[in-house]
């Protein structure tokens, strides 16, 4: 009998079948068990590796993006160089121009957007239009829109870039065009109709949310904050109230001083950066300590809570949960009692 069942799994084999009693608990676990791990990327390292970049790696014509990523190491661990990601589907990045540098038009299906952790100088051309970048900025380059780099200053200029760029992996719906004269686009050139057969982009009427702003609505919302994220706002559509981008959440929250947050799950992922302040989150246990400029990744499903360790903190974040929603996979769950800390991240 045994024998008998050891040729029929062969066959089915053979055949490029498995059977499901075989592989279900890997699949269709009784909660997520995601492939991405907690982690956290140092702005020590990203600064230092950026301005190294830029001494040893020229940007040549041709849409090039001098561009580190961040990669989850778990997602190498289970995939190999099939997915590169801070998390499954979120990819968030440290872009550097030198003094006078450009980065050349393109465009491409992925959705983008950046933000400014510090500097000026530098503006992102997106269909023509010149946004200038400064601390706090968040710029949009939605699914294709032409869109370049610019630093005009005499000082090197980094910021944070998120993307859905993972998923549309995953997906394998990614398209990418150079921009046709393959240099920058002229200013107020406009954009183009998407390519043959491409959706018409869904797009935000604001590009760039600037920090005034941004600030403004953060030191209304000290009067109402949540317990799970303190005092969070959700960069949204003026006309919709939706998403900034159909695949992605920006979100910057503000961590009052001593605060600490109760901790809960969610089924999106998020990357965040930290805008300013110090603190600390704790993700499944493990004690993440962070400061200005630092990334870290939230799996899915992962419990966490953030404590703001002396004065304010503000982190910039972006997720997939407009991703989630759409497909009805979005969960929530707060929990009762702070996690109990286990361990470090170093
Ligand atoms: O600035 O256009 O981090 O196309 C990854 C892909 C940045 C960009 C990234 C991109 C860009
Ligand atoms: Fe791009």
């Amino acid at each position: 009998m045994n024998d008998a069942l050891d040729d029929f799994y062969a066959e089915l084999r053979a055949h490029h079948l498995e059977a499901l009693w075989r592989i279900n608990t890997k699949i269709m676990p009784f909660e997520p068990r995601p492939r991405a791990k907690a982690w956290l990327w140092r702005y020590e390292d990203l600064a230092r590796l950026a301005e190294l970049a830029g001494k040893l790696v020229p940007i040549d014509r041709g849409g090039d993006r001098r561009v580190l990523a961040a990669i989850n190491p778990g997602l190498v661990e289970a995939y190999g160089d099939s997915v590169y990601g801070a998390t499954a589907t979120l990819w968030g990045a440290v872009q550097y121009l030198g003094p006078h540098e450009s980065a050349p038009g393109h465009r491409h299906s992925p959705s983008a957007l950046r933000f400014i952790v510090e500097g000026s100088g530098a503006w992102t051309t997106v269909d023509g239009v010149r946004l200038p970048m400064a601390p706090g900025d968040l710029v949009l380059t939605p699914a294709y829109a032409w869109h370049d780099h610019q630093n005009n200053s005499d000082e090197p200029m980094a910021w944070f870039d998120g993307l859905d760029l993972p998923l549309a992996c995953y997906l394998d719906a990614q398209f990418f065009e150079f921009y046709p004269t393959g240099e920058l686009q002229e200013e107020g050139c406009g954009g183009s109709p998407p390519p043959t057969g491409a959706q018409p982009g869904v797009r935000s009427s604001l590009l760039k949310y600037p920090w005034r702003d941004t600030e403004a609505a953060l030191e209304a919302g000290r009067a109402n904050p949540d317990p799970h994220d303190d005092v969070l706002h959700r960069y949204t559509d003026p006309d919709t109230g939706g998403p900034v981008l159909p695949t992605l959440d920006a979100n910057i929250q503000l961590l009052q001083a001593g605060v600490r947050t109760q901790p809960h799950r969610h089924v999106h992922s998020v990357v965040y950066q930290v805008f300013r302040g110090r603190g600390e989150t704790i993700i499944d246990g493990v004690r993440f300590a962070w400061e200005r400029g630092d990334m870290f990744a939230l799996p899915p499903w992962a419990a966490h809570e953030h404590h703001a360790v002396d004065g304010d903190a503000l982190l910039f974040s972006i997720t997939d949960g407009p991703v989630l929603r759409a497909l009805g996979l979005e969960r929530v769950l707060g929990l009762d009692a702070p996690q109990e800390i286990t361990g470090e991240f170093a």
